[in-house]
């Protein structure tokens, strides 16, 4: 039997849930020897290290910082005697990028990839009433197989340098809460809803899946009252006079799964689900049948000395940020984010395009910012010898993340790749595969997308035809044609719009991103590039472009936030296309913003 859950873990009558999270022992492990060495029976050695964080901030030397390799994370934890008889499973929201597990030196997992949850059952090895240690042995270095992609040089000292294809720093280490369970041992693995508006309210379609047979019963509380019930794993809650989860007016009700063995609850797990609808229907996007416009960012986690670790101080921050400049959507550029930030979007009423950590799938001299990448051969990224074991980690990433992310009200769409080369042959048969799959596991079919880089044109990308909407990541005015060339800019980009008008088809196309390095510190009258005023000028020929196109229906300008990058000589500390700082202070295009999104209606080009 699979016992694998990607449910969130909650405490209910009949589970137990206690937080690992605090000061772990840790130590790099640059021979590889840890494992022989049996470190899993203890680190020889330690620092402390907090967790959830990235590592790399916290060092004073840049050879700590820079780390690359094997490193190991080491904790002690009771198992109190009354949980015997329950499963014990132990959760990681994440742990970047190829983690190994082990309880009592015993391993217990391994999982591929730093943005997606997995657990490991330890309930034969653990002893109870006693500590036990449990052990985590990491990897950050990158290759071309791994999602995101990037490669792992050496340098003349014998010291492994990550060399990531994608623009943003490569942190790594347990990044989300670690979480000890204790679970019934028959239990609920996994629940879908699926919503459709009826004269009457709404209906709820939902799916269980248990390890056992007993019955299942499925109930919806608005607050403490009881508005549906359905028993079977399968089966309908009619929602009379539903109350609709809205953009920026977010409803929740609780919903109930239980399983029954005569009159004992043998597992019970609760969560807030929203009941809304969203489609795409004449080159909308449909959200309970209306229109809406998609205003918001292209983010990243990512803050100072947390590096990519859940901060929920930063996370409120950054939600406050978006209300107060009226954004109602972002891209979870370029992984999965913490389920925790989800939840937030569920509660405030945001939409999230939810992106799979595919960035970095093209062989280019762009491979972000370091010399050293890129072959130089031009091979199609769909072609190589790398692509069957590339694709094997892409299903499973997406997998999971739809798993993970399929009952939040707030995620409407999915983001397959970002900036893939997409104009060679495998390209058609690699993306098909995945598109398949998002629809086949996806019980609302969420419409799909991937962002389209700047070389790739309705007249030579073999990925767009996949598309449910066209998602555009474009630069006209800093990355080509910058400066006083902006307005030639505005003329290319224009011609390229008219383009695309011929490949539509019906289909909406947002941008996913479009942005200008700006130095907060930097004011010139007139303006130059790197300027706050430039930035503005930019936006505004962007907006002029947008705004004349009616198949436009969302703008996500790129970025929420200065952040991280490697260095090199396109980056100064960091990507500055923020629209705040690294510290969460308004640019001066933050006013622009929010001057242009609380004007511009919900359904702002939506007369059908
Ligand atoms: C892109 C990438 C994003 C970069 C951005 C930039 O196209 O998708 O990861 O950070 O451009 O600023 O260059």
């Amino acid at each position: 039997m699979n016992n694998k859950s990607l449910l969130y873990p909650v405490v209910s009558t009949s589970r137990r849930v206690v937080s690992l999270d605090g000061m772990w022992r840790f130590s790099f492990d640059a021979k590889s020897e840890g494992v022989e060495a049996n470190w899993a029976n203890g680190l020889p050695e330690s620092i402390s290290m907090p967790v959830p964080a990235s590592f790399c901030d916290f060092f004073t030397d840049k050879e700590s910082r820079e780390y690359c390799g094997d490193f190991w994370y080491e904790t002690d934890f009771f198992v109190p005697g009354e949980w015997s008889g329950k499963d014990i499973a132990i959760r990681f929201g994440s742990a970047t990028h190829h983690a190994r597990v082990f309880v009592n030196g015993v391993e217990v997992a391994q999982h591929e990839g730093g943005f997606l949850p997995f657990d490991a059952v330890v309930t034969d090895i653990v002893r109870y009433n006693q500590f036990n240690r449990l052990s985590v042995l990491l990897n950050n270095e990158l290759n071309e197989h791994m999602l995101p992609a990037g490669n792992t040089t050496v340098l003349s000292n014998g010291k492994k340098v990550a060399a990531p294809y994608f623009d943003f720093y490569n942190y790594a280490g347990i990044h989300r809460p670690v979480k000890l369970m204790a679970l019934p041992t028959e239990r609920i693995l996994d629940y879908s809803v699926k919503h459709r508006l009826t004269a009457e309210g709404a209906e709820v379609d939902y799916t269980v899946t248990t390890n056992g047979d007993h019955e299942v019963t499925v109930e919806l509380y608005d607050g403490t009252t009881k508005v549906a019930e359905a028993t079977g794993k399968e089966g309908t809650l009619v929602v009379k006079d539903a109350k609709l989860w809205n953009v920026h007016a977010a409803y929740l009700y609780n919903i109930v799964i239980r399983i029954h063995d005569g009159s004992a609850v043998v597992d019970e797990y609760t969560e807030k689900v929203g009941i809304r609808t969203f489609e795409i229907k004449d080159g909308h996007f449909l959200l309970n049948g209306k229109p809406v416009y998609l205003r918001g960012f292209g983010k990243h986690e990512d803050a100072d000395i947390r590096g990519r670790g859940l901060d929920l101080a930063t996370v409120k921050r950054d939600y406050e940020l978006m209300k107060w400049i009226g954004a109602n959507c972002f891209r979870t550029s370029h992984y999965p984010y913490a389920e925790e930030l989800y939840q937030m979007a569920d509660e405030e009423g945001f939409l999230i395009i939810d992106e799979v950590p595919a960035v970095g799938f093209m062989e280019s001299t762009m491979n972000f910012l370091a010399a050293n990448q890129g072959n130089g051969k031009k091979v199609g990224w769909f072609e190589k010898e790398t692509t069957p074991q590339l694709l094997a980690n892409h299903k499973d990433a997406l997998t999971d993340m739809i798993g993970r992310d399929k009952n939040h009200a707030s995620v409407i769409a999915w983001s397959i790749l970002n900036e893939p080369q997409c104009t060679s042959e495998g390209t058609e048969a690699y993306f098909k595969t995945l598109f398949d799959l998002a629809h086949e596991l996806d019980p609302q079919k969420r419409p799909r997308t991937y962002a389209v880089v700047m070389m790739s044109l309705p007249n030579n990308s073999k990925g767009q035809q996949f598309a449910d909407f066209i998602s555009l990541n474009r630069y006209y005015g800093w990355y080509v044609m910058g400066g006083m060339g902006i307005v030639d800019a505005e003329a290319a980009f224009r011609k390229e719009m008219n383009g695309w008008a011929q490949v539509l088809n019906g289909r909406p196309m947002i941008f996913t991103e479009y942005g200008a390095d700006t130095m907060p510190s930097e004011h010139k009258l007139p303006s130059v590039m790197w300027s706050q005023e430039y930035q503005n000028e930019y936006l505004d020929m962007n907006h002029n472009v947008f705004d004349s196109y009616d198949f436009v229906q969302g703008e996500l300008v790129w970025n929420f936030a200065d952040f991280q990058t490697t260095e090199g000589i396109l980056r100064v500390n960091g990507n500055k296309k923020g629209i705040f700082t690294r510290q969460r202070q308004p640019k001066d295009a933050a006013f622009l913003f929010r001057a242009r999104w609380t004007s511009l209606p919900l359904d702002y080009k939506g007369n059908q």
